[in-house]
């Protein structure tokens, strides 16, 4: 394919309608993504032995999964390697390293046990994010963490919270990128409860608590996530979206909201959430992901809401505003490939947005001319963005997607088939 030949084509044909794609390809190269690390080994983690719990599972038990910080590092780095554009590397507290015995329990974990994810980010000029890890450990008690009615198993995990506070603020200054720090829990009942405000009044206090460890906002930006339910979480969420998104509006000057794209009832959508949420907070974040009937977490594909999810940050032009992260876990197919094409799908859908003309479109809405605005946005689904595309691989070093799947295929035979 003469991809060069393809280019220029399309850069004639964008630049009739206004759009500069040398301009669009430099901006892309920017813009970070949070990669997940527990992309990795489904969501297992290197400090303790018992299942994946909190309400989140993952399914499949496809070979080659990493066991070890050398096995993730390798896959990561692959993973880097054959996507384009800039990443961060997104890393929960169970991912702590512990060497020579060194163990320490969450509530004491320390920078020294994420000094090899310092490393790993800063050989590849990259940022690091964070996360706490509320679940999968013996001290989540009933189900409960933060929300707990027994004061010892919360002060436990606002510990844990405050040590993360400190992990954070020390990537920060390490990488000299901002580190984004995730609140989750998993904390609710499975059935009808008894009480709905006092774990919630619970949860508001202790994340107030953990927030009250000092740290730099510019540098450390705590996020809090909702959720509607989680697997045997069904009927009660602590951190509901009102909850978390009542939160964030009385912290703004110490937190944000984070949206999962997957935790919201099957007919909502967060891309209309995304401008609601930037009318009233300077930052927001996200978590993206494709939920198949429920909160899957399947690999990002190059789908409708993705693409318009993508649209709604870069026409309100709010791409340094939006902290943008994965999150999927799909155990049931390769697991370099599902993270290269869940990167690859959203750095996809950003280029897409890139490549729309929204001044024209925004005009006939408001010119109230909408039989026109379906007929150009329809049209505008077959511009050819994969020229652009195409050819932005190319600049980033990176394989085109017709070579993806041989490259998977021969790490998957010389390196995943050996563990
Ligand atoms: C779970 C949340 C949460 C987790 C990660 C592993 O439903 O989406 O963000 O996926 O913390
Ligand atoms: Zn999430």
């Amino acid at each position: 394919m003469d991809t060069k030949r393809r280019y220029e084509e399309a850069r004639e044909f964008y630049k009739e309608l206004g759009i500069d794609t040398e301009k669009v390809i430099e901006k892309l190269k920017t813009l970070p993504v949070s990669l997940h690390c527990w992309q990795g080994d489904d969501v297992t983690g290197f400090d303790q032995k018992g299942p994946l719990t909190g309400g989140i599972q993952t399914t499949g038990n496809y070979p080659g999964k990493a066991t070890n910080y050398e096995e993730l590092f390798a896959d990561i780095q692959k993973v880097i390697d054959m996507t384009p554009g800039m990443k961060k590397i997104n890393v929960h507290a169970s991912y702590a390293i512990f060497e020579d015995g060194g163990f320490v329990d969450r509530d004491k974990i320390e920078p020294k046990h994420f000094t090899k994810w310092v490393d790993l980010a800063k050989k590849n000029k990259m940022g690091l994010d964070f996360n706490p890890t509320f679940f999968s450990h013996s001290k989540v008690k009933d189900g409960l963490t933060l929300s707990s009615p027994d004061e010892e198993t919360r002060r436990f995990w606002i510990e844990h919270g405050k040590a993360c506070v400190r992990i954070s603020e020390y990537f920060a200054k390490e990488t000299g990128i901002p580190c984004v720090m995730n609140i989750w829990t998993g904390d609710g009942y499975k059935d009808v409860p008894a009480d709905r405000m006092g774990p919630r009044l619970r949860y508001k206090e202790a994340i107030e608590e953990i927030l009250s460890e000092p740290y730099d906002f510019r540098l450390v930006k705590p996020t809090v996530e909702s959720k509607v339910f989680g697997i045997g979480v069904e009927s009660y969420t602590v951190g509901s979206a009102e909850f978390t998104l009542s939160f964030a509006a009385a912290h703004s000057d110490k937190c944000m909201p984070l949206m999962d794209n997957g935790h919201y009832h099957p007919t909502e959508v967060v891309s209309d959430k995304i401008p609601a949420l930037l009318c009233f907070f300077p930052e927001i974040a996200l978590h993206i992901t494709r939920p198949v009937r429920w909160d899957s977490d399947h690999v990002v594909l190059f789908d409708d809401e993705t693409k318009e999810m993508a649209k709604e940050i870069v026409r309100n032009d709010a791409l340094d505003r939006v902290n943008m992260a994965l999150d999927f876990f799909d155990a049931s197919i390769n697991r370099i490939s599902a993270w290269c094409v869940g990167f690859r799908s959203w750095q996809k859908a950003l280029l897409n947005a890139m490549l729309t003309p929204y001044e024209m479109l925004k005009k006939l809405q408001d010119d109230n001319a909408l039989t026109e605005l379906m007929v150009k946005q329809e049209e505008a689904k077959m511009y050819p963005v994969a020229d652009v595309w195409n050819e932005y691989l190319e600049r980033c070093g990176v394989v085109s997607d017709a070579g993806l799947y041989a490259e998977i295929a021969k790490y998957e035979k010389e390196v995943l088939s050996k563990r």
